[in-house]
């Protein structure tokens, strides 16, 4: 059930997208920033009953929901070397969950990602009888990490109900110099109708909606990729995660998260070039998609940065 390592340094290679459209009506979409309960304990009233992940609740940056808790990860975690990283996700009633139901066949998803969005691990941590997670982390470069996880509870009050904890973690020692400085979401954004990326292995990834519209933070979208290698389409694309592809974002601004949910139909190793997803990105600013799609049994990452209108 897991998939190689991978680790994950950005190319300079990602454009903003920035389009105009008639399609942005009034902004303002008041009460779309949810309140952050980062490090506080579980906190009643914060839960909004009755949505699901399709409906993200949160930003994902507190470490407790609904009582349901992730804790036992390390504070420090040694730099440039690999770590197996232990956490346990605890019920409302402080016993560690031990039941899942799987999302894109997998119990639970973890994601590694450094501050400055130059780093990114997605694992699948294995679990044991007590309810411990252990993810292999590929050698972490020094900074700050914020560990996060996707995960459905089988049972207790939060069966059936997606959730996503996260919690930072400090990797000691001197920061390498970015090669992507800041995402800078506050650069002007270049007027161009699509985003593209390239992978260090040299596929091409292209992002645009369709009719060429802006994102509005807190309403859904679709997104469509394209995915081309030497100027070609690419269309042997191989079922990953039971998608073609698996695709997740962090504003650069505080690593909000948001996971976006393919649309296209698995229907044997020969995906691609199109790959549609409904994409809804919670709050407004910038946001670093991490894209992951396997050929000839080999993983590979790209990452493209967009703009959600408020
Ligand atoms: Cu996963």
């Amino acid at each position: 059930m897991t998939h190689p390592r991978r680790t994950f340094a950005l190319t300079a290679s990602a454009a903003a997208l920035a389009l105009t459209l008639a399609a942005c009506g009034s902004s303002g979409m008041a009460g779309m920033d949810m309140p952050r309960t980062s490090g506080s304990p579980a906190a009643p009233g914060t839960a909004m009953p009755g949505m699901d992940m399709s409906a993200p609740e949160t930003d994902g940056l507190s470490d407790t929901l609904d009582g349901y808790r992730l804790t036992g990860l390390p504070a420090t975690l040694p730099a440039d070397r690999d770590s197996a990283v232990s956490f346990r996700i605890t019920a409302p009633d402080g016993n560690p969950v031990t039941g899942y139901t799987p999302e894109q066949t997998e119990p639970l998803h973890f994601y590694a990602v450094r501050s400055d969005l130059t780093g990114f691990q997605h694992l699948h941590p294995t679990l044991a009888a007590d309810g411990t997670w252990t993810a292999p982390l590929t050698a972490p470069q020094p900074g700050t990490w914020r560990f996060f996880t996707t995960f459905t509870p089988s049972s207790g009050p939060g069966q059936g109900k997606g959730y996503v904890l996260s919690s930072t973690v400090t990797v000691p020692g001197t920061a390498p110099a970015s090669p992507t400085a800041p995402t800078a979401p506050t650069a002007p954004a270049p007027a161009s109708p699509a985003l593209t990326a390239t992978t260090p292995d040299g596929y091409t990834v292209t992002a645009a909606t369709p009719g060429g519209g802006e994102l509005m933070a807190g309403m859904p979208h679709q997104l469509t990729i394209t995915v081309s290698k030497d100027g070609k389409p690419v269309t042997d694309l191989q079922p990953y995660l039971e998608t073609y592809a698996h695709l997740t974002a962090f504003r650069a601004q505080d690593l909000a998260f948001a996971h976006l949910h393919p649309q296209t139909q698995v229907t044997g190793d020969h995906g691609g070039p199109e790959l549609t997803f409904q994409a809804e990105l919670p709050k407004p600013g910038a946001w670093r998609l991490f894209l992951q799609f396997r050929t000839d049994d080999t993983l590979h990452t790209a990452a493209l940065t967009l703009d959600a209108k408020g």
